[in-house]
């Protein structure tokens, strides 16, 4: 990075925080209320859209008789009460700690610039002590000076800037939105973005000059400080991302083994639990992949054992092809748990499985020359994981209740 970054500026919603998961919930519990219910199908058709087209797409998928206006009210309601649940982005918690540890340039400022209103920020930071200490500047969406010059208008960035007294193009902005993006590049900032919307193409639209100054990560998991100049992050192991230094980052997946696209044992050698989608909805951000391991549990099949696993959660893109569809991949979001254990040619679909998310291996690949070069990888992934998980913290987990079915 040619000029150093003296300021670091956070969008709240999608960047920090997984408000998504808690829209979804609201609107299931509505939906529950009117007699019907989120399917799979309505949550993908609404998903990544402003509130008022992704109620639209739900009344459409579903057949419902309500007004998306309606809809959009009672849910507005019901969210207030509700902010404070959300919980962190993926990598969000560490990420910030990192910026503000001791040893970290010296200097680093850091800002927040949301659309939000001052009061709802209020709530959704209520029980998050990092989130209500950690900013020096903080710029709302009803500001004075921002109202009416919403994202993607710079002013947010631009003011932000201001306060915390540094210049723009000194700034790294990490934004989940295209809306976003555009605001902080238009202030001159550089832009991690890490879309929340699957196979967002936000960058196309920008100017050459524009697209220099953006660095694309698929989740803050993957955010490299020393490419920007900053500190290196200081806890890994084995090269991956272990989320038991901050409990509330640790994933928990509850949901059933659903059929995949068949591939994995006949085409790779490597049997996937490819677990139902609505169960990984439920708590992980839609945009959410890459390749992560953990315990997993088959209470009702294999009471009682505990398994360690690789899984990949994503869009298996070494598959997905411009032409020819030779995987039918595109589109469709897996989360596949390859259990390190021979179940002796069994299968065990339609059963229930707990997976125990502990840590971050890398981000999800489709640049391998080779389906052996692929393979050959995921193995690794394999041996990266028994590795890790024969440590004293990672061994700690394998008595969680959760993986006991409660
Ligand atoms: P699919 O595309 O339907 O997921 P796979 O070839 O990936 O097909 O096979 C996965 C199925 O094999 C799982 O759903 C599970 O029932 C079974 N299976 C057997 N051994 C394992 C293992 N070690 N890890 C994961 N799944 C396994
Ligand atoms: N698919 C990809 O396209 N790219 C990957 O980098 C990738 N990594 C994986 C890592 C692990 C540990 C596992 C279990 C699977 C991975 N897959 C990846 C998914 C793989 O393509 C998928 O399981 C099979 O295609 C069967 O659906
Ligand atoms: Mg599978």
């Amino acid at each position: 990075m040619a000029v150093p970054i003296e300021a670091v500026v956070f969008d709240l919603d999608g960047t920090c925080l997984s408000t998504e998961q808690l829209i979804v919930d609201v609107a299931r519990r509505i939906l529950q209320r009117k007699g019907s219910s989120l399917t799979k199908e309505a949550l993908e058709q609404s998903i990544g859209k402003p509130p008022l087209d992704a109620w639209q797409s739900t009344i459409d998928a579903l057949g419902l008789e309500q007004s998306a206006e309606d809809l959009y009210v009672e849910s507005e309601a019901e969210l207030t009460e509700h902010w404070h649940d959300a919980s962190y982005m993926p990598g969000a918690l560490r990420l910030i700690h990192h910026l503000t540890q001791r040893g970290q340039t010296a200097s680093l400022k850091i800002g927040l610039a949301t659309s939000t209103p001052r009061a709802v920020l209020a709530k959704k930071i209520q029980n998050k002590p990092l989130l209500q200490r950690v900013f020096q500047a903080v710029v709302c969406g009803d500001d004075d000076d921002i109202r009416g010059r919403g994202k993607p208008h710079p002013a947010c960035f631009l003011k932000v800037c201001s306060l915390l007294s540094v210049e723009p193009s000194r700034t790294l902005v990490f934004e989940d939105a295209p809306s976003g993006l555009v605001a902080a590049l238009e202030a001159g900032c550089h832009c991690v973005y890490v879309p929340s919307i699957a196979n967002d193409s936000a960058e196309e639209a920008l100017s050459e000059a524009m697209r220099q100054r953006v660095t694309r990560i698929p989740t803050l998991l993957a955010f490299d400080p020393v490419a920007f100049g900053l500190e290196a992050f200081r806890d890994t192991v084995e090269g991956t991302i272990p989320f038991v230094e901050h409990p509330e980052s640790v994933i928990r997946i509850r949901g059933t083994v659903v059929k995949g696209f068949g591939r994995g044992s006949s085409e790779l050698g490597i049997p996937t639990a490819n677990v139902d989608t609505m169960a990984v909805a439920r708590v992980l951000p839609g945009a959410t992949t890459g390749i992560f391991y953990g315990w997993a549990s088959l209470p009702d099949t294999y009471p009682g054992k505990v398994y360690a696993t690789a899984l990949s959660i994503g869009w298996n893109p070494f598959f997905k092809s411009g032409d020819d569809d030779v995987g039918s991949a595109a589109g469709k979001k897996t989360c596949e748990p390859w259990l390190l254990h021979d179940f002796g040619g069994e299968d065990f679909y339609g059963a229930e499985i707990n997976v125990l998310v502990l840590g971050f291996i890398r981000p999800e690949s489709g640049e391998f020359s080779s389906l052996e070069a692929l393979i050959d990888r995921i193995k690794e992934d394999g041996e990266v994981t028994k590795r890790v998980l024969a440590g004293e913290a990672m061994m700690a987990f394998r008595e969680d209740e959760f993986l006991r079915g409660q």
